[in-house]
Protein backbone atom coordinates (compact mmCIF):
# COMPACT_ATOMS: atom_id res chain seq x y z
CA UNK A 1 0.00 0.00 0.00
CA UNK A 2 1.45 3.41 -0.90
CA UNK A 3 2.21 5.50 2.33
CA UNK A 4 0.38 8.66 3.50
CA UNK A 5 2.32 10.81 5.86
CA UNK A 6 0.40 13.41 8.03
CA UNK A 7 2.41 16.33 9.90
CA UNK A 8 1.32 18.75 12.29
CA UNK A 9 2.50 21.31 13.78
CA UNK A 10 1.27 24.35 16.14
CA UNK A 11 1.19 27.92 14.83
CA UNK A 12 3.98 30.04 16.57
CA UNK A 13 2.95 27.76 20.02
CA UNK A 14 4.69 29.30 23.20
CA UNK A 15 3.36 33.10 21.88
CA UNK A 16 -0.11 31.65 20.34
CA UNK A 17 -0.64 30.22 24.09
CA UNK A 18 0.28 33.49 25.49
CA UNK A 19 -2.41 34.99 23.59
CA UNK A 20 -4.85 32.81 24.45
CA UNK A 21 -4.51 32.91 28.21
CA UNK A 22 -3.78 36.74 27.88
CA UNK A 23 -6.38 38.09 25.25
CA UNK A 24 -5.78 41.78 26.15
CA UNK A 25 -2.31 41.19 24.03
CA UNK A 26 -4.17 40.25 20.93
CA UNK A 27 -3.38 42.41 18.25
CA UNK A 28 -0.06 43.34 19.22
CA UNK A 29 3.43 41.85 18.44
CA UNK A 30 4.31 38.82 21.34
CA UNK A 31 7.92 37.79 21.72
CA UNK A 32 8.37 35.06 24.30
CA UNK A 33 12.03 34.16 25.33
CA UNK A 34 14.79 35.98 28.00
CA UNK A 35 14.70 38.81 29.61
CA UNK A 36 15.15 41.93 27.20
CA UNK A 37 16.31 43.74 29.57
CA UNK A 38 15.46 47.03 27.83
CA UNK A 39 17.70 45.83 24.45
CA UNK A 40 20.93 44.08 27.26
CA UNK A 41 19.45 40.71 27.61
CA UNK A 42 21.57 37.86 27.18
CA UNK A 43 19.82 34.71 25.85
CA UNK A 44 17.56 34.20 22.61
CA UNK A 45 14.02 34.37 21.42
CA UNK A 46 12.15 30.97 21.65
CA UNK A 47 9.61 32.41 19.42
CA UNK A 48 7.28 35.23 18.34
CA UNK A 49 3.57 36.23 16.87
CA UNK A 50 3.49 36.36 13.05
CA UNK A 51 2.66 40.14 13.88
CA UNK A 52 6.15 40.63 15.47
CA UNK A 53 7.71 38.18 12.17
CA UNK A 54 6.36 41.37 10.63
CA UNK A 55 9.47 43.42 12.12
CA UNK A 56 12.01 40.31 11.31
CA UNK A 57 12.05 38.50 14.41
CA UNK A 58 12.40 35.00 14.82
CA UNK A 59 13.32 31.98 16.86
CA UNK A 60 16.77 31.55 17.66
CA UNK A 61 17.88 35.77 17.53
CA UNK A 62 19.37 37.17 20.41
CA UNK A 63 16.52 38.75 22.49
CA UNK A 64 18.73 41.79 22.34
CA UNK A 65 18.09 42.40 19.09
CA UNK A 66 14.54 41.55 18.85
CA UNK A 67 14.14 44.46 21.48
CA UNK A 68 15.83 46.72 19.17
CA UNK A 69 13.37 45.44 16.20
CA UNK A 70 10.54 46.36 17.95
CA UNK A 71 10.95 47.52 22.01
CA UNK A 72 7.30 47.89 21.63
CA UNK A 73 6.67 44.39 21.32
CA UNK A 74 4.95 42.35 24.65
CA UNK A 75 7.82 40.33 25.55
CA UNK A 76 6.94 37.36 27.90
CA UNK A 77 8.76 34.69 30.07
CA UNK A 78 9.16 31.01 28.68
CA UNK A 79 6.67 29.29 30.94
CA UNK A 80 7.42 26.04 29.65
CA UNK A 81 5.82 23.96 32.50
CA UNK A 82 2.35 25.42 30.72
CA UNK A 83 3.27 24.79 27.37
CA UNK A 84 3.68 21.58 28.56
CA UNK A 85 0.60 20.97 29.93
CA UNK A 86 -0.83 22.40 27.00
CA UNK A 87 1.31 19.90 25.07
CA UNK A 88 -0.09 16.91 26.63
CA UNK A 89 -3.67 18.27 26.02
CA UNK A 90 -2.99 18.86 22.13
CA UNK A 91 -0.83 15.22 21.59
CA UNK A 92 -3.69 13.32 23.71
CA UNK A 93 -5.84 14.72 20.53
CA UNK A 94 -3.39 14.09 17.73
CA UNK A 95 -2.89 10.30 19.20
CA UNK A 96 -6.24 9.68 18.52
CA UNK A 97 -6.01 9.89 15.39
CA UNK A 98 -3.58 7.11 14.31
CA UNK A 99 -1.96 4.67 16.76
CA UNK A 100 1.03 5.41 14.67
CA UNK A 101 1.98 8.69 15.83
CA UNK A 102 5.46 10.03 16.76
CA UNK A 103 5.77 13.27 18.83
CA UNK A 104 8.65 15.20 17.42
CA UNK A 105 8.61 17.94 20.22
CA UNK A 106 5.89 20.14 21.95
CA UNK A 107 4.14 20.94 19.38
CA UNK A 108 4.68 19.20 16.20
CA UNK A 109 3.93 15.71 15.40
CA UNK A 110 3.69 12.64 12.36
CA UNK A 111 0.75 10.73 11.50
CA UNK A 112 0.65 7.65 9.77
CA UNK A 113 -2.45 7.20 7.48
CA UNK A 114 -1.72 4.47 5.29
CA UNK A 115 -3.93 1.64 7.03
CA UNK A 116 -6.89 4.50 7.93
CA UNK A 117 -7.22 6.08 4.71
CA UNK A 118 -6.84 4.99 1.21
CA UNK A 119 -7.18 7.80 -0.88
CA UNK A 120 -5.85 11.53 -0.35
CA UNK A 121 -9.59 13.28 0.02
CA UNK A 122 -9.93 10.61 3.32
CA UNK A 123 -6.50 12.30 4.43
CA UNK A 124 -7.22 15.38 4.40
CA UNK A 125 -11.23 14.65 6.27
CA UNK A 126 -9.10 13.27 8.92
CA UNK A 127 -6.63 16.20 9.04
CA UNK A 128 -9.58 18.97 8.87
CA UNK A 129 -11.61 16.91 11.45
CA UNK A 130 -8.21 17.18 13.67
CA UNK A 131 -7.63 20.63 13.08
CA UNK A 132 -11.19 20.99 14.09
CA UNK A 133 -11.26 19.24 17.49
CA UNK A 134 -7.82 21.21 18.44
CA UNK A 135 -10.06 24.31 17.76
CA UNK A 136 -12.27 23.19 19.49
CA UNK A 137 -11.04 22.23 22.95
CA UNK A 138 -8.04 24.16 22.98
CA UNK A 139 -8.65 27.25 20.73
CA UNK A 140 -5.08 26.86 19.49
CA UNK A 141 -4.84 26.61 15.46
CA UNK A 142 -2.38 24.35 13.78
CA UNK A 143 -1.00 23.43 10.46
CA UNK A 144 -1.14 20.25 8.95
CA UNK A 145 0.88 18.91 5.99
CA UNK A 146 0.11 15.59 4.38
CA UNK A 147 2.17 13.53 1.63
CA UNK A 148 3.93 10.47 0.45
CA UNK A 149 6.48 10.68 2.94
CA UNK A 150 7.41 12.37 6.18
CA UNK A 151 10.00 14.96 4.43
CA UNK A 152 7.16 15.69 2.03
CA UNK A 153 4.42 16.28 4.59
CA UNK A 154 6.61 18.56 6.72
CA UNK A 155 7.72 20.45 3.98
CA UNK A 156 3.74 21.00 3.30
CA UNK A 157 2.93 22.07 6.75
CA UNK A 158 5.98 25.04 6.63
CA UNK A 159 4.73 26.10 3.49
CA UNK A 160 1.26 26.48 4.67
CA UNK A 161 1.55 28.15 7.94
CA UNK A 162 -0.17 29.74 9.24
CA UNK A 163 -3.50 27.80 10.48
CA UNK A 164 -3.56 25.95 7.04
CA UNK A 165 -3.79 22.33 5.35
CA UNK A 166 -1.99 21.47 2.70
CA UNK A 167 -1.64 17.90 0.62
CA UNK A 168 1.26 17.05 -1.67
CA UNK A 169 -0.19 13.84 -3.83
CA UNK A 170 3.16 11.61 -5.07
CA UNK A 171 2.09 12.53 -8.53
CA UNK A 172 3.12 16.54 -7.55
CA UNK A 173 5.57 16.14 -5.43
CA UNK A 174 8.38 16.69 -8.32
CA UNK A 175 7.12 20.66 -9.36
CA UNK A 176 6.24 20.89 -5.53
CA UNK A 177 9.85 20.84 -4.35
CA UNK A 178 11.11 22.23 -7.36
CA UNK A 179 10.98 26.09 -6.68
CA UNK A 180 11.40 25.67 -2.71
CA UNK A 181 14.87 26.85 -1.17
CA UNK A 182 17.22 24.41 -0.58
CA UNK A 183 17.22 24.92 3.37
CA UNK A 184 13.60 23.23 3.03
CA UNK A 185 15.09 19.83 3.12
CA UNK A 186 15.70 18.62 6.59
CA UNK A 187 19.55 17.81 6.73
CA UNK A 188 20.66 21.23 4.38
CA UNK A 189 21.22 23.51 6.80
CA UNK A 190 23.15 26.99 6.56
CA UNK A 191 26.57 25.35 6.50
CA UNK A 192 25.57 22.61 4.03
CA UNK A 193 23.41 25.53 1.78
CA UNK A 194 26.84 28.00 1.82
CA UNK A 195 28.50 25.63 -0.41
CA UNK A 196 25.77 24.46 -2.94
CA UNK A 197 24.86 27.87 -3.36
CA UNK A 198 28.90 28.68 -4.40
CA UNK A 199 28.20 26.55 -6.90
CA UNK A 200 25.37 27.97 -8.01
CA UNK A 201 22.63 26.05 -6.32
CA UNK A 202 19.86 27.40 -4.39
CA UNK A 203 16.16 25.76 -5.41
CA UNK A 204 16.16 21.97 -5.16
CA UNK A 205 14.89 21.98 -9.16
CA UNK A 206 18.66 22.82 -8.99
CA UNK A 207 20.08 20.39 -6.54
CA UNK A 208 18.40 17.96 -8.95
CA UNK A 209 21.05 18.74 -11.53
CA UNK A 210 23.37 17.16 -9.37
CA UNK A 211 24.97 13.37 -9.48
CA UNK A 212 24.32 11.05 -6.41
CA UNK A 213 27.89 10.79 -7.12
CA UNK A 214 28.82 14.30 -6.92
CA UNK A 215 26.94 15.34 -3.81
CA UNK A 216 28.23 12.09 -1.97
CA UNK A 217 31.86 13.37 -3.21
CA UNK A 218 31.14 16.96 -1.16
CA UNK A 219 29.32 15.69 1.37
CA UNK A 220 29.80 12.08 2.57
CA UNK A 221 27.03 9.76 2.94
CA UNK A 222 24.56 12.40 4.06
CA UNK A 223 24.56 13.39 -0.01
CA UNK A 224 23.10 10.63 -1.28
CA UNK A 225 20.76 11.42 1.14
CA UNK A 226 20.09 15.18 -0.73
CA UNK A 227 19.80 13.21 -4.25
CA UNK A 228 16.78 11.28 -3.19
CA UNK A 229 15.10 14.03 -1.02
CA UNK A 230 15.52 16.48 -3.68
CA UNK A 231 13.31 13.91 -5.87
CA UNK A 232 10.94 14.05 -3.33
CA UNK A 233 12.13 9.87 -1.87
CA UNK A 234 12.55 9.94 2.01
CA UNK A 235 12.48 6.18 3.51
CA UNK A 236 12.42 7.55 7.23
CA UNK A 237 9.47 5.17 8.96
CA UNK A 238 6.99 7.33 11.66
CA UNK A 239 8.16 5.95 15.17
CA UNK A 240 5.39 5.75 17.22
CA UNK A 241 6.48 7.74 21.01
CA UNK A 242 8.19 4.82 22.93
CA UNK A 243 10.42 4.60 20.18
CA UNK A 244 11.54 8.20 20.34
CA UNK A 245 15.30 8.13 19.50
CA UNK A 246 16.89 11.13 21.63
CA UNK A 247 16.31 13.38 24.60
CA UNK A 248 18.25 16.10 26.20
CA UNK A 249 18.38 19.34 27.65
CA UNK A 250 20.46 22.92 27.59
CA UNK A 251 21.47 25.85 29.37
CA UNK A 252 22.31 29.16 28.23
CA UNK A 253 24.45 31.52 31.04
CA UNK A 254 23.22 34.53 32.07
CA UNK A 255 26.84 35.73 31.32
CA UNK A 256 29.47 33.57 29.39
CA UNK A 257 31.76 32.33 31.83
CA UNK A 258 35.23 30.39 32.48
CA UNK A 259 34.47 29.22 35.80
CA UNK A 260 34.37 25.54 36.20
CA UNK A 261 32.05 25.20 39.36
CA UNK A 262 29.43 27.40 38.12
CA UNK A 263 29.68 25.40 34.54
CA UNK A 264 29.35 21.58 36.20
CA UNK A 265 26.62 23.48 38.94
CA UNK A 266 24.66 24.25 35.53
CA UNK A 267 25.71 20.87 34.19
CA UNK A 268 24.35 19.10 37.02
CA UNK A 269 20.78 20.54 36.74
CA UNK A 270 21.04 19.40 32.74
CA UNK A 271 22.09 16.01 33.67
CA UNK A 272 19.26 15.45 36.38
CA UNK A 273 16.48 16.88 34.36
CA UNK A 274 17.63 14.81 31.07
CA UNK A 275 17.24 12.04 33.66
CA UNK A 276 13.87 12.67 34.38
CA UNK A 277 12.90 12.84 30.61
CA UNK A 278 14.52 9.44 30.01
CA UNK A 279 12.51 7.96 32.81
CA UNK A 280 9.62 9.88 31.97
CA UNK A 281 9.95 8.25 28.33
CA UNK A 282 11.14 5.21 29.16
CA UNK A 283 14.17 5.90 27.00
CA UNK A 284 17.34 4.02 27.31
CA UNK A 285 20.59 5.90 25.86
CA UNK A 286 23.67 4.38 23.96
CA UNK A 287 25.45 7.65 22.89
CA UNK A 288 25.64 10.52 24.79
CA UNK A 289 26.38 13.75 23.35
CA UNK A 290 27.89 17.04 25.06
CA UNK A 291 27.02 20.26 23.78
CA UNK A 292 29.12 23.58 23.92
CA UNK A 293 28.93 27.27 22.65
CA UNK A 294 31.63 29.25 23.13
CA UNK A 295 31.46 33.50 23.25
CA UNK A 296 32.58 33.28 19.70
CA UNK A 297 29.38 31.27 19.35
CA UNK A 298 31.08 28.71 17.68
CA UNK A 299 29.37 25.07 18.76
CA UNK A 300 31.25 21.51 18.84
CA UNK A 301 30.68 18.47 20.19
CA UNK A 302 32.06 16.10 21.92
CA UNK A 303 30.63 12.40 22.31
CA UNK A 304 30.86 9.13 23.57
CA UNK A 305 29.24 5.72 22.68
CA UNK A 306 28.60 2.95 24.71
CA UNK A 307 28.52 -0.65 23.91
CA UNK A 308 25.23 -1.80 24.85
CA UNK A 309 21.93 0.83 25.66
CA UNK A 310 21.91 1.74 29.66
CA UNK A 311 19.64 3.32 31.67
CA UNK A 312 21.90 3.73 34.54
CA UNK A 313 22.13 7.57 35.92
CA UNK A 314 25.74 6.97 37.47
CA UNK A 315 27.02 5.80 34.60
CA UNK A 316 25.43 8.71 32.26
CA UNK A 317 26.72 11.34 35.57
CA UNK A 318 30.39 9.89 35.23
CA UNK A 319 30.35 9.55 31.34
CA UNK A 320 29.14 12.68 30.50
CA UNK A 321 31.41 14.93 32.90
CA UNK A 322 34.09 13.20 31.72
CA UNK A 323 33.07 14.69 28.09
CA UNK A 324 32.80 18.22 29.35
CA UNK A 325 35.84 18.36 31.38
CA UNK A 326 37.63 17.44 28.38
CA UNK A 327 35.90 20.27 26.86
CA UNK A 328 37.30 22.89 29.64
CA UNK A 329 40.78 21.91 29.55
CA UNK A 330 41.24 22.09 25.32
CA UNK A 331 39.09 25.36 25.42
CA UNK A 332 40.18 28.63 26.75
CA UNK A 333 37.22 30.86 26.14
CA UNK A 334 34.29 31.65 28.46
CA UNK A 335 31.28 29.55 27.57
CA UNK A 336 28.02 30.76 26.55
CA UNK A 337 25.80 27.44 26.70
CA UNK A 338 26.53 24.17 27.83
CA UNK A 339 23.94 21.13 26.82
CA UNK A 340 23.44 17.69 27.01
CA UNK A 341 21.65 14.86 24.36
CA UNK A 342 21.22 11.34 24.87
CA UNK A 343 20.82 9.18 21.30
CA UNK A 344 19.95 5.71 21.08
P1 LIG B 1 8.27 25.85 15.91
O1 LIG B 1 7.15 24.94 15.53
O2 LIG B 1 9.52 25.78 15.13
O3 LIG B 1 7.78 27.36 15.86
P2 LIG B 1 6.41 28.01 16.26
O4 LIG B 1 5.38 26.98 16.61
O5 LIG B 1 6.65 29.02 17.32
O6 LIG B 1 6.00 28.78 14.95
P3 LIG B 1 5.46 28.17 13.57
O7 LIG B 1 4.11 28.76 13.38
O8 LIG B 1 6.44 28.64 12.55
O9 LIG B 1 5.43 26.69 13.73
O10 LIG B 1 8.66 25.60 17.42
C1 LIG B 1 7.71 25.25 18.41
C2 LIG B 1 8.03 25.89 19.73
O11 LIG B 1 9.34 25.52 20.14
C3 LIG B 1 8.04 27.38 19.67
O12 LIG B 1 6.75 27.94 19.89
C4 LIG B 1 9.02 27.76 20.73
C5 LIG B 1 9.98 26.61 20.79
N1 LIG B 1 11.23 26.96 20.10
C6 LIG B 1 12.27 27.50 20.86
O13 LIG B 1 12.15 27.64 22.07
N2 LIG B 1 13.43 27.85 20.21
C7 LIG B 1 13.61 27.71 18.86
O14 LIG B 1 14.68 28.07 18.31
C8 LIG B 1 12.53 27.17 18.08
C9 LIG B 1 12.66 27.02 16.59
C10 LIG B 1 11.37 26.82 18.76
MG1 LIG C 1 5.09 25.31 15.42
Amino acid sequence: MKKIVLHIDMDYFFAQVEERENPQFRGKPIVVGADPKKGKGRGVVSTCNYLARKYGIRSGIPISKAWRLCPEAIFLPVNIEFYKKVSENIMEIVKKYSPKCEIVSLDEAYLELTDLSKTYKEAKEIASQLKKEIFEKEKLTATVGIGPNKLIAKIASQRAKPNGLLIVKPNEVEKFLEPLDIEMISGIGPKTAKKLREIGINKIGELKKLSKEKLKEMFGKVGEYFWEAARGIDREEVIPERERKSIGRQITFEEDTKNPELIFEAFEEILNETYEALVENNFSFKTIVVVRRTSDFRTKQLSKTLKEPSRNFLLLKKEAKKLLLKFLLENKKPLRLVGLRLKF
